[in-house]
């Protein structure tokens, strides 16, 4: 477990190892100005360090010149973490970088760990919780949509809707606990229509940002599609149409294909995992080619969206049939959407033209555009409802779905006109805590740290 000790000043690059143009070192903590001055020169530039001031200066080690710099200033709390920060964006020799940083340790820096800026500012109160987690979002946003999702949490779009929703229920906590604590005729009695017409203007918001995960894991992992059919209908050559180069290996020997291939592909700003399966057929003795149907089977299952690949230039056989019945057996399709294509339209097709059924080629590339447009087709009619927050962490699913329980248990006792105060405050109180989870107010060291160990060093 780690959390951040903010009595010590820390030392990393921020930008990938390797050779760069230029690279780039963050020095942060009480001490950032009085160890920079230790071996940048010249040292008067430290005499009245001013926020946001950049300098050229020079990096010597015992009288060495290491390195000429472009260094920025800021002063706390005006800075990424809220503490004094020194930025030094040096050649990108790894020689020079090292140099640096063990210039810094030996002056009384230390290492920062993953995160540990990030979490710094989090500490310090320069964001929430939420915020500081959408930072390493937008860091890993692959897709428009994962990178809008991650600027509207880095904005705070999350926070202030459960801040809303978090005052709205205060508010219902309070009038319970004035009544607790005046228990004689003084208050009122309760308006169990008034009151369950303000918890509702609670719960509805608190429902639709849990309900908005939906979208959100998708916009987060990407949609799970996958590629079945029996063995040579051209599956692996779809996958690699659809990539745009070979991945997967081709040839006309069935049951080439042995294991699950996956890989990512954006398109229109969406992001999808695709995986080629192995041939589905009935009459197999080879153990690898029976795992691999296996897994073939358990995508049926899990898929957001399955593309049946079929040979246009064959007459369906029995293995085709045990597919559809596979398909039958095991998808869902509330959840799964089922895209058929016949491949092989180059050839002379051996079957009738089916409605609803896409006709391609993945020798001639014909329909392949057509086929992308359609997956991504039902997924942008997902998100072009999208409301102003969505959510796309388990985390605040999870809490948010636990608040909401304790909100339904108290609706319910206002329902039935029966309540016992003690315990609807308890309800409330424990709704108003899983909220304070998300945003970072009561959080446990452990979950901090396990928070930050996600992200890059250096930021
Ligand atoms: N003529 C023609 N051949 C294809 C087409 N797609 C795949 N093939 C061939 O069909 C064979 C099997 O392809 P493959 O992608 O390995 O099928 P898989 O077993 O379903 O993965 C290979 O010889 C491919 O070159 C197509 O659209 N037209
Ligand atoms: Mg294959």
């Amino acid at each position: 477990m780690f959390i951040s000790d903010l009595s010590k000043t820390i030392i990393a690059p921020s930008t990938p190892p390797g050779f760069g143009a230029i690279s780039i070192i963050r020095l942060s903590g009480k001490n950032a100005f009085a160890i920079a001055s230790k071996f940048l020169y010249p040292k008067k530039t430290f005499i009245n360090p001013k926020t946001k001031q950049t300098h050229i200066l020079k990096v010597m080690e015992n009288g060495k010149l290491i390195d000429q710099v472009v260094s920025t200033f800021y002063k706390a709390p005006k800075s990424y973490t809220g503490d004094n920060t020194v930025e030094i964006f040096c050649h990108g020799s790894p020689f020079i970088i090292r140099t640096i940083l063990a210039l810094a340790i030996k002056n009384g820096a230390k290492e920062a760990a993953p995160g540990e800026f990030t979490m710094r500012a989090f500490m310090n109160g320069k964001m929430d919780l939420t915020q500081a987690e959408a930072v390493n979002d937008l860091i890993h946003s692959e897709s428009s949509s994962s990178h809008s999702s991650a600027i509207s949490h880095l904005r705070g779009e999350i926070s202030v809707q459960i801040k809303n929703i978090k005052s709205g229920i205060l508010n219902l906590l309070s009038a319970i606990e004035v009544r607790l604590d005046d228990s004689e005729e003084e208050m009122a009695e309760i308006d169990f229509n008034d009151f369950l017409r303000k918890t509702k203007k609670i719960t509805l918001p608190l429902k639709t940002l849990a309900d908005s995960f939906e979208k959100g894991r998708f916009i987060k992992n990407g949609f799970k599609t996958s590629i079945i059919g029996i063995p040579n209908s051209g599956k692996s050559s779809l996958l690699n149409a659809l990539l745009g180069y070979n991945r997967a290996i081709v040839t006309k020997i069935s049951g080439t294909t042995t294991d699950t291939i996956e890989e990512k592909i954006n398109f229109s700003g969406i992001s999808f995992i695709f995986t080629d399966t192995a041939g589905i057929k009935t009459n197999t003795k080879n153990p690898i080619e029976k795992e691999g149907i296996l897994r073939a089977i358990d995508f049926i299952k899990t898929s957001d969206i399955l593309i049946w690949v079929m040979d246009y230039s064959k007459k369906p056989c029995a293995n085709e049939k045990e597919v559809a019945r596979q398909i039958k057996k095991y998808l869902d399709d509330k959840k799964t959407q089922l895209i058929k294509v016949f491949n092989k339209s180059d050839l002379n097709p051996e079957r009738p033209a089916e409605k609803g059924t896409l006709t391609i080629s993945c020798k001639t590339n014909s329909g392949i555009d057509k086929l992308k447009k359609l997956i991504v087709k039902r997924q942008e009619t997902i998100f072009g409802e999208q409301s102003s927050a969505i959510v796309t962490s388990m985390r605040h699913f999870q809490a948010l779905n636990n608040s909401l329980v304790e909100m339904k248990l108290f609706e319910k006792m206002l329902k039935n006109k029966k309540i016992r105060l003690e315990l609807a405050a308890e309800h409330l109180k424990s709704a108003l805590n899983e909220l304070s989870d998300i945003l970072g107010e009561t959080n446990s060291d452990e979950l901090l740290s396990n928070i930050f160990s996600k992200f890059c060093v250096g930021k």
